[in-house]
């Protein structure tokens, strides 16, 4: 006889789920017991951590991911990651443990009262099996709906009484696609208006990353000879930073935003959302400047509901790329004029975090991945550390700290998964650190090489420009003293130093890069915070 326990892992080996990330508990150690030798259990100490972890490492590896959390409690900890995973589009089956079927009606210890309520609306889908039999074949589902444009997380929550039931069989590891092609003839449209544009700028955002699309996004862009400007909050980068044609990043607000469109008759947006504003500065022209048309390419049917102007074509944005090239005549107009260099900062001290970053710049391993929570410092980072090759940015979309620091590890332990062995370097703020340390224990007992540079500014800088945009003076709770930031990390197990001129960063830094496991820099920095816009 074949057990829904046998039948499930034997799905999950088709489907290559062979890894599971997670943090058990009584509920969930019926579906974990005889753990098969072929599998693997990476353990986080708390739930945040294990899905951000899972999170980074379907990013990096390209594929969908399994987590496996303890009942209600469990979910509730890994809420606010699974809010980014969402943002992020991350392809990631959750599974939770429910209390046993027998006894549920009376509510024992650990019961998930609502079950499929409990993760809404951050998942495409949220299932109880009705029957153990259909446990199997809901692994099935919950992979077919996370991979589909736009991925994201799926939850299942499984009665710790379903494992040794007889099974109806092993359902067959189905295959469903990942790509939908644009309509051809919204494509049409597409490339007359951009072939009659005088003067059309691009918006390259995050999508094209994830669906591979850097030759095309690339050759499209030197074809129209346009500028290029990656969106506000983006999470990944679709675009070289060091291209001739790029210009920058555009700010997350309606009235400066719309100035950076004025004088383009036509912009279109590709892979991203139209637009993520962040504060509300509203400006003269609203969301666009009078005379500027604008176009939206994504592969999310929501992102285009919601987009306030513009049309929009949904699907595949590499495809959509190829179609628009293949459509688009030759042009003669004038290249844009290249964006001026970093300017080059006094280190002082402490240091200027605009100086460490250009040191950082200076030692960055070609094939880097950057992984930045850094909020106040975002821009000083991004303008000294350009991102020039695909699969090298990770970022939260959601807005919420804590995704950083587990999602590196995730990161890093994809890298070694599939042989690339990217460095992977995390830049997280004193405060980002605080909301899932315990990742670094994972690291640690892994042995993955990441690299987290700390800058210490000892409060919640971002807040502070947040207070004075927002006019809200005498806010409290916005400093951080007293934090041992190297004792923590030296407590799961990390290597930890303290540095303080950029010679020392130098030093550290190569040495944490040759390391065989994480090492965290903590740098004390100024605390003069910039201006949110
Ligand atoms: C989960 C979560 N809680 C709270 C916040 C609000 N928040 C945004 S930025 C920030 C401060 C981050 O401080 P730090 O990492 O030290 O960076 P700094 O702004 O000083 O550069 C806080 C608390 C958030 N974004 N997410």
């Amino acid at each position: 006889m074949t057990t829904v326990h046998e039948a499930t892992y034997d799905l999950l080996r088709s489907l290559g789920l062979t890894t599971v990330f997670g943090n058990p508990g009584s509920t969930e150690e019926p579906f974990l017991k005889n753990f098969p030798a072929d599998f693997r259990y990476v353990l986080a100490l708390q739930e945040a951590s294990a899905v951000a972890m899972a999170d980074g490492y379907a990013q990096a590896s390209g594929r969908p991911v399994h987590v496996n959390l303890h009942t209600a409690p469990g979910t509730g900890n890994g809420m606010g990651s699974l809010v980014t995973a969402w943002h992020n589009r991350t392809p990631m089956i959750v599974t939770a443990g429910q209390q046993t079927r027998t006894m549920n009606l009376f509510e024992p210890m650990l019961t998930n009262v609502r079950p499929t309520q409990l993760p809404e609306p951050y998942v495409k889908w949220s299932h109880e099996p009705l029957r153990a039999q259909d446990v199997p074949e809901a692994f099935m589902r919950a992979h077919a709906t996370a991979v589909q444009p736009p991925a994201g997380p799926v939850y299942l929550s499984l009665p710790l009484d379903d494992w040794d039931e007889p099974a109806d069989g092993v359902p067959v590891a189905r295959r469903v696609s990942t790509r939908v092609a644009p309509d051809p003839a919204m494509l049409d449209r597409f490339a007359e208006v951009l072939a009659q544009s005088r003067n059309p700028m691009l918006v390259i955002g995050p999508g094209i990353d994830r669906a591979g699309g850097w030759a095309e996004a690339v050759a499209l862009a030197e074809q129209m000879r346009a500028p290029v400007w990656q969106p506000p909050f983006a999470d990944r980068v679709g675009f070289p930073q060091d291209h001739p044609q790029f210009q920058g990043l555009l700010p997350p607000a309606i009235g400066p935003l719309a100035e950076k469109l004025v004088g383009h008759d036509c912009v279109l947006v590709v892979g991203a959302a139209v637009f993520r504003y962040y504060p509300y500065v509203p400006g003269e022209y609203g969301y666009l400047p009078p005379g500027t048309r604008l176009l939206h390419v994504t592969d999310d049917p929501d992102e285009a509901a919601r987009a306030p102007v513009g049309d929009s074509l949904v699907g595949d944005v590499a495809l959509a790329c190829a179609g628009l090239i293949a459509r688009l005549p030759a042009t003669d107009r004038p290249l844009p004029t290249p964006k001026s260099a970093p300017p080059t900062v006094e280190p002082g001290r402490p240091l200027a975090p605009e100086a460490l970053f250009a040191t950082l710049a200076a030692e960055w391993p070609a094939d880097g991945v950057l992984v930045p929570e850094t909020p106040s410092n975002l821009s000083a980072l991004h303008r000294q550390l350009p991102i020039t090759r695909p699969g090298s940015y990770f970022k939260m979309a959601s807005g919420g700290l804590g995704f950083a620091l587990p999602a590196a590890i995730g990161i890093a332990l994809a890298q070694r998964d599939t042989d690339r062995h990217r460095p992977v370097v995390a830049v997280i703020g004193d405060g980002s650190f605080q909301y899932s340390p315990q990742a670094l224990w994972t690291a640690a007992q892994q042995r993955l090489p990441v690299v987290f540079v700390v800058p210490v500014n000892q409060q919640y800088g971002v807040l502070k420009a947040f207070a004075r945009l927002e006019e809200t003076p005498g806010v409290p709770g916005l400093d951080l003293p007293g934090l041992d930031i190297p004792s923590i990390a030296r407590g799961y197990g990390c290597t930890a130093h303290q540095v303080e001129s950029l010679d020392d960063f130098r030093a550290a830094f190569r040495g944490a890069l040759g390391g065989d496991g994480p090492t965290v820099l903590t740098v004390p920095i100024t605390a003069d915070v910039a201006p949110l816009l």
